[in-house]
């Protein structure tokens, strides 16, 4: 007979209030034991909590972004024998089975914790076959695939030859500094088979003078490894274009005076960035190459156009920059565009934005015109193909064909991921918003 089983958070060392950053199953997923269920990070270590039967997910007790300790209950599984598990899990199952007696039983401890972003990991293990039947959960094959690295080339070094993160991050390390065979990135730019790095310097900085070590925050560890993978693996090319932002800024001004005016409590006080994403959002609509993904392995490729435009601004915070998303921005006015960057902006420095709110972007915009700057190079946010940076917008003389006149120069650099977006359609991109920003009436053409 079946029985439901409470799955419980193990032993996890001297770790509580662990946030849930992943859940990896859903309501009706056939588990086989040790498959994880979802995964905690603290700021040292990512873990997973995995199955300690086989059998079927018939409740989720946990919320991505819930903060649990050992003993916590993060789902019930009924467990059944491996061959019913397969039958029962299949939509037109024999009649639904008398209803299970719960017992709590508690996953056996996580392999081990997973190494954080930055953590020392040892190289993988000599002898080790490569190439063995891969073993991972799915949170660890979703790491991996972000990183590109083929799990089959990946030594384990977890129970019953099971890749665990730390095997992944020792491979790339692995890797970068010449001691493994590199993996085949999906889509990663290599010429003759990898990347032949020097390894990273080990400096005693303490020999030339006074210094102090700090950690870095756990959003710059993520975010670092992020920007390296789509850094080295993505062709990119950065294009740059001057939008003549004169009479747009005179609008913002207007209307914002208008508001001020009017004592309006409710009146938003319109931004630059808004417009800007407006007219990207355009620019999408335009050029919808600007609006697809690279997907597949290496000589497979396929290019996923999107239909929905979600446009992601770069947000700095304390802690670090993270990345927003103003989802549907098709369907929203500029007003309404103003309010809800305002408000990730908040959670944003507040350290409040859930995973929700920092996926599923197109386009990404990093705006540093309110600090100064005249042109930089965005790194491409993968799995998007293109990034629009800005700086802040000066006072320039014009020649109009008979005189300099002052116009407000806003400089953009646009980056796109060449694979996808030649120059030609980069600069026609650029020069599309840039028209647009010089006269928003040609949005209604
Ligand atoms: N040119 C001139 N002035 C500009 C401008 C531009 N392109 N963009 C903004 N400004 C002005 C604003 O009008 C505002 O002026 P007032 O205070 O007089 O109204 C001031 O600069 C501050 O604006 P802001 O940057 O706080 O607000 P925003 O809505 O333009 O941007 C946000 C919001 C979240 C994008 C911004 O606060 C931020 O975090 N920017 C940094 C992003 C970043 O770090 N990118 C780099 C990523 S790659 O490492």
């Amino acid at each position: 007979m079946s029985q439901l089983i409470e799955i419980k958070v193990p032993d996890i060392g001297d770790y509580s209030d662990i946030p849930v950053i992943e859940i990896c199953v859903k309501v009706g997923d056939t588990v086989k034991l040790d498959d994880a269920l979802v995964t905690l990070e603290s700021d040292k270590a990512t873990m997973d909590v995995p199955s300690s039967v086989a059998g079927i997910v018939k409740e989720i007790r946990v919320a991505l972004g819930d903060r649990i300790s050992e003993g916590s209950v993060v789902a019930l599984v009924e467990e059944v024998g491996a061959g019913a598990a397969v039958e029962a899990a299949k939509p037109a199952a024999a009649p639904a089975p008398a209803p299970a007696p719960v017992v709590t039983a508690s996953a056996p401890a996580p392999a081990a914790p997973v190494a954080a972003a930055v953590a020392i990991v040892s190289p993988p293990a000599p002898g080790l076959a490569l190439g063995a039947a891969t073993h991972a959960s799915p949170s660890v094959r979703l790491f991996a695939r972000e990183l590109g690295v083929d799990l089959s080339k990946v030594p384990a070094t977890g129970p019953k030859q099971r890749i665990v993160k730390e095997d992944v991050t020792a491979f790339i390390k692995g890797v970068m500094s010449g001691r493994a065979a590199p993996a085949v990135a999906s889509g990663g730019a290599s010429l003759g088979g990898g990347l032949d790095l020097l390894p990273w310097p080990k400096v005693d900085f303490a020999k030339f003078g006074t210094v102090e070590v700090k950690p870095l925050s756990r959003i710059k560890k993520i975010s670092g490894q992020n920007l390296a993978r789509n850094w080295v693996m993505i062709p990119a090319v950065t294009y740059h274009e001057d939008a003549d932002i004169t009479d747009l800024e005179a609008f913002r001004v207007s209307l914002n005076k208008e508001n001020e005016k009017s004592g309006e409590k409710s009146g938003v006080k319109i931004t630059m960035l808004a417009f800007l994403i407006k007219a990207c959002e355009l620019g999408l609509k335009k050029f919808p190459e600007f609006n697809s993904s690279l997907d597949g392995e290496n000589g497979e490729m396929r290019l996923v156009l999107k239909k929905y435009f979600h446009i992601a601004f770069a947000a700095d915070t304390p802690n670090g920059l993270v990345v927003p998303v103003v989802k549907n921005v098709d369907q929203k006015s500029v007003s309404q565009i103003v309010v809800e960057c305002g408000e990730l902006a908040k959670k944003a420095r507040d350290g409040k934005l859930g995973p929700a709110d920092m996926s599923g972007a197109c386009f990404t915009i990093s705006s540093v015109g309110g600090i100064g700057g005249t042109y930089f190079s965005p790194i491409v946010n993968a799995p998007e193909v293109a990034i629009l940076g800005v700086n802040k917008s000066v006072m320039k003389p014009v020649w109009n064909g008979k005189e300099f006149v002052p116009r407000l120069i806003l400089p953009m650099s646009l980056s796109a991921d060449h694979r996808v977006i030649d120059g030609a359609m980069a600069t026609r991109f650029n020069v599309y918003v840039a028209q647009l920003l010089a006269d928003m009436r040609r949005a209604l053409i």
